[in-house]
């Protein structure tokens, strides 16, 4: 791992990002440090010692916990490698225990061991930036990725926007609105402190677990991953007896959306529609990598406690992904198998000077709007409780019906019974807004031509004219139906 703090030149290999690490508890240091050093631990381990670090700890997955505690006993190297915390957390979520104690790692939750018995083991002489990598990753200091936002870069902030607003300018531009959540109850009554003591026998999903909050509650005050577990729970309105509607009918509402987003055309599936709103909870540090929303959706995101950094690029057929992640042909699987600080010392500073990156801080009592198809990384700089809920602005239309219809592999969040959500989806738009509904698809059939159009010229090398003139004779080159990409009734 090179050490980017001595790196001159390199926009972020200032000291303070590094500054507040404290050293491994182990001892391990990085790799370069062994050019240094006259001797290893490394050497302990004899014909391993050929395998590269990153193999050894894969081998080591397919160790059970037993079987990782006898490897860990024959030297140090090795016990060193078998501290990782990914190891037992991996155990860990595959035991599926529901009785335990949060212990600060992985580890010792696993093994239902008390500080007192987890031995400090000198591994100073281990250098190893497989080992080093989260914990320096979990250590380093957020601020200064999150401060300096250059100025063409800086998401845009309001008070509040009408409807109209919202639908005329904004429905594809990130945006934060500064004053409507402050007036919930959520905003005015959560805290982390105020959610345990109501609900801390009540189990929230947490990636892959569902804790109580309590036990979420002491891994939120006492944990060092590298990517903390984040409570993203989709059940919580019923699961926390919460009423959600505009105040002046349901004067019990907990919070409401707020009103420059205006309708939410997945209502029409009533109680078929995709998953809708998220209860969001984490540490510092806890956030969610690079995605687009599901089904073509846009969001908005109320920030109730702790504020979060949020990195955004448009959507667009053109545009590229942002920099570090890596889409396969159809998007339907995103590579980012880099955590959010290996993102952020990796590739923060060429996303920054990348054209159309858009950048802010959410902070408590703030909401953002997360347009349909973009890019975001968001990154808590504090601990944080939001609520997030997706939604189809009637300007979206056309993309959620060419997602639901010509992506139907990734369409996601609905239950298993609704076979067919683009069917489900045309009839509820016709039976309640047929004119947007005929609109939407001429739309669509539009883009679904163009495109057609585009193909015929390169693959014949006629020109748009000739190719339309072919077209509306009903010739059509593709493949083996309409030849569109798109499909429209
Ligand atoms: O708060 C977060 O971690 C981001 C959640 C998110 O991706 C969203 O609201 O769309
Ligand atoms: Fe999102």
């Amino acid at each position: 791992m090179p050490d980017i703090t001595s790196l001159p030149g390199h926009p972020e290999g200032t000291s303070s990002v590094h500054e507040a690490i404290p050293s491994h508890p182990l001892g391990v240091k990085p790799s370069g440090n062994a050019l240094l050093a006259t001797w290893s631990l490394r050497e302990a381990i004899g014909p391993f010692k050929r395998l590269p670090d990153e193999l050894i700890l894969t081998l080591l997955e397919f160790f059970d916990g037993p079987s990782l505690l006898r490897v860990g006993r024959t030297c140090k190297a090795f016990y060193a490698f078998t501290r990782a915390e990914e190891l037992w957390k991996a155990l860990f979520v595959s035991s599926e225990l529901s009785t335990f104690t949060w212990r600060r790692t992985w580890r010792s939750t696993y093994l239902n061991l008390p500080a007192s018995k987890v031995p400090m083991v000198d591994c100073s002489h281990l250098f190893s930036d497989a080992l080093y990598r989260p914990f320096n990753c979990a250590h380093i200091a957020l601020e200064p990725f999150v401060s300096n936002i250059p100025t063409r870069n800086q998401i845009a902030r309001f008070q509040d926007l009408s409807p109209d607003e919202f639908l005329a300018d904004w429905t594809d531009r990130p945006f934060i609105l500064t004053e409507p959540v402050k007036a919930w109850p959520v905003y005015k009554e959560w805290t982390v402190g105020t959610l345990l003591s109501r609900y801390s026998q009540t189990k929230f999903r947490a990636e892959a677990v569902d804790w109580t909050l309590r036990t979420y509650g002491d891994y939120m005050a006492d944990n060092s991953d590298e990517s903390p577990l984040y409570l993203f729970d989709r059940g919580f309105v019923s699961k926390m007896g919460l009423t959600v509607g505009p105040p002046d009918q349901t004067p019990e509402a907990a919070y409401w959306p707020p009103t420059c987003f205006g309708e939410d055309l997945f209502s029409v599936l009533g109680s078929d529609r995709p998953d809708r709103q998220w209860l969001i909870v984490g540490p510092e540090r806890s956030g969610s990598k690079f995605h687009k929303d599901p089904n073509a959706t846009s969001a908005w995101n109320a920030v109730l406690r702790g504020p979060k950094y949020w990195i955004m690029f448009p959507s667009g057929e053109k545009q590229h992904p942002p920099p570090g992640v890596y889409v396969s042909e159809d998007q339907s699987e995103v590579t980012s198998p880099l955590s959010i600080a290996e993102w952020l010392l990796g590739f923060h500073a060429e996303a920054r000077r990348t054209p159309g990156c858009v950048e802010g801080i959410c902070d408590e009592g703030e909401i953002l709007h997360v347009p349909s198809g973009w890019w975001h990384l968001v990154v808590n700089l504090e601990p944080s409780i939001a609520i997030t809920q997706n939604f189809i602005p009637r300007s979206h239309l056309c993309a959620a019906l060419d997602f639901l219809s010509s992506k139907a592999d990734q369409v996601s969040g609905f239950r298993k019974d609704v076979r067919d959500p683009y069917q489900r989806f045309l009839d509820g738009m016709r039976q309640t807004h047929p004119d947007l509904l005929d609109q939407a698809l001429e739309e669509l059939q539009k883009k679904a031509d163009g495109k057609k159009r585009k193909w015929d010229e390169i693959v014949r090398g006629k020109t748009g004219d000739e190719a339309a003139d072919e077209n509306a004779g009903g010739f059509s080159f593709g493949f083996g139906d309409d030849g569109s990409d798109v499909e429209v009734p």
